[in-house]
Parts: C-alpha cells; sequence; structure tokens
C-alpha cells in the first residue's frame, strides 16, 4: 500500500501521509458514530473515563476535547484499524505482526481546539523497541487553521528522550525555551483531505496549535506496535493484551533494542489525558 518512498519517508523523516486509506462510506458512519457518542457527554460537569472536556465546556454548549479510548466504547474502531489498507500500511511499517497500544479521538472544536504542547509519545509509553507509531486518520481536512498535526522531521532519529517533566513530575510536555536544539519553527503541518492518514514514529516530536477555522477538526489517533515490542508500562493482563492484534501473532518474546528510556514519573500532577497532564506545563510553546 505505501510505495518505497513513503516507507523511506517514514524512516527518514519520522513521518508519512497516505492519501484516501479510508472510504467516504466508512467516514460518514464514523462521523455519524461519534455523533451519537458525543450525546452521551451533553449532562457533564467533569471529565470522566470516556470524555475529556474543553476548559469552555458547559453543560448548556457541551465542547468534548477527546474521546478516550475510543476502541473500548465501540467494535467500529477495531474495523476501521484492522481495514486491509490500514493493516498494509502497518505492515509495510512495523512488520507482519501488529497489536493495538491503544487509541484516542482528538477533537478540536471550531475557533477554540486547544492546543497540544511538543512531545514525543514515546515520553509516555516506552516499549522494548521502538517499532511503535501512531496513525492520524483525518476525519475532516486538515488545513493550517484548524490545528493541524505538526511535526518535528528527523527528531527521532536524535534516539533521545526529551524532557518531558518540569517542576520535578512529569507533565507529558518538553519545556520549549529550554530545548532551542529543536526546529519548533520548521515543524511540518500533516494537512490532508479527510480520508487521508498519517504515520509517525513514536519518538518523533510533535504537537499541534489551537484551532482558530471556523470548522471542527477530528482527528483519531490509534497506537501500534509490532508485536515484540512490548510496552514498560500498564501492563496487567496477557489475554486483553494479545486481544489487541490488528494482524499477525502475538508473542511471548520482546525483541530488546538500545533505545533511550526515560520514565514518566512522578506522575503527573493532573491525570486522565495529556491536556491534563500538560496543564501543569508552565512552559509552553502554544498559547
Ligand atoms: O490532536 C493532535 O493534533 C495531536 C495530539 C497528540 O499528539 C496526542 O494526543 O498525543
Amino acid at each position: 500500500m505505501l510505495s518505497k518512498e513513503q516507507v523511506d519517508q517514514y524512516h527518514s523523516e519520522g513521518y508519512v501521509v497516505a492519501r484516501s486509506l479510508i472510504d467516504e462510506v466508512a467516514l460518514d458512519q464514523l462521523r455519524e458514530l461519534v455523533s451519537e457518542m458525543l450525546v452521551g457527554a451533553e449532562e457533564l460537569t467533569e471529565h470522566n473515563e470516556k470524555f475529556d472536556l474543553e476548559p469552555s465546556h458547559k453543560a448548556s454548549e457541551p465542547k468534548v476535547r477527546r474521546i478516550k479510548t475510543p476502541h473500548k466504547w465501540h467494535s467500529f474502531f477495531w474495523d476501521l484499524i484492522r481495514s486491509p489498507r490500514l493493516v498494509s500500511c502497518l505492515t509495510d511499517l512495523l512488520g507482519s505482526d501488529v497489536r493495538l497500544h491503544g487509541s484516542k479521538l482528538n477533537l478540536k472544536s471550531s475557533q477554540e481546539g486547544s492546543a497540544v504542547e511538543w512531545h514525543q509519545d514515546w515520553a509516555f509509553y516506552p516499549h522494548s523497541n521502538d517499532h511503535v507509531l501512531a496513525v492520524g486518520l483525518m476525519m475532516d481536512d486538515m488545513t493550517l487553521d484548524n490545528g493541524p498535526l505538526l511535526v518535528v522531521p528527523g527528531s527521532h532519529r536524535v534516539n533521545k528522550v526529551w524532557n518531558h517533566h518540569q517542576d520535578g513530575y512529569f507533565c507529558g510536555a518538553i519545556p520549549a525555551s529550554q530545548n532551542r536544539d529543536l526546529d519548533f519553527e520548521g515543524a511540518i503541518p500533516c494537512l490532508g483531505k479527510a480520508g487521508d492518514c498519517s504515520f509517525h514514529h513514536v519518538r518523533l516530536v510533535h504537537g499541534s496549535a489551537q484551532n482558530t477555522s471556523q470548522s471542527p477538526r477530528r482527528l483519531m489517533l490509534y497506537e501500534c506496535a509490532a508485536a515484540d515490542a512490548w510496552p514498560y508500562l500498564k501492563f496487567s493482563d496477557l489475554e486483553e493484551f494479545n486481544g489487541r492484534m490488528i494482524v499477525g501473532e502475538p508473542t511471548l518474546e520482546p525483541r530488546s533494542t538500545d533505545v533511550p528510556i526515560r520514565m514518566p514519573f512522578p506522575e503527573a500532577k493532573r491525570q486522565g489525558s495529556i491536556y491534563e497532564n500538560q496543564t501543569s506545563a508552565a512552559d509552553r510553546f502554544f498559547t
């Protein structure tokens, strides 16, 4: 599914965008399902295990910024990630055996959807090797003004975990002013049409600005790992773990490689999502 040039780009720059992986019918089904799920947030006054709310959220004017772990709430999210085109891209990049690590649906409402500060996913979920990536399924067109994913090309090859701590606690954000070795200004926006998908390496530095456009920006993120990349954290149940295979076979033999690790402890003062973790980051890049 991916060309040799695309696979080479992923390895050298740490990301690639593949066009038209999800067709209109599936996109419509996905949008309808998400609208139905959001009805469940209307009466909320606080985040819960399913929804993360924008700071301006009110029960009378609901604003959800994330649906947490969508794959746990509806099997359609599994149908999408197991669709032949996506599986083909995943095996091109990660090999024949791929497991889902987690998922999230980031919804940036028009004219306010929260920014996500610069970070590496690896800082949140280190594994025994770095054959791990995130797929960003674009539910809407990604444009310069709606807060698209921004990536710092090649940052995964520096082979380093930047410090994601501030005031002695993990906060899930790289203190921007102290890390001018990273070319934030040269970051590339992953633009595309609804149905396109980005793939970014787990150690690639990325973030995204607020949505200043008039339309929502919805990005469904699937975190995927080669079956032999075992997580250092949050492993509890083998059956559940193996049940998350997207394609191929699980293994009890992790492959360990020489990867940099920095554990996300002490835990962020505010738990629940990256947005909550990052609230304690004083040194910010995006306003
Ligand atoms: O939604 C986005 O633009 C990026 C989000 C992200 O990087 C994350 O949630 O880890």
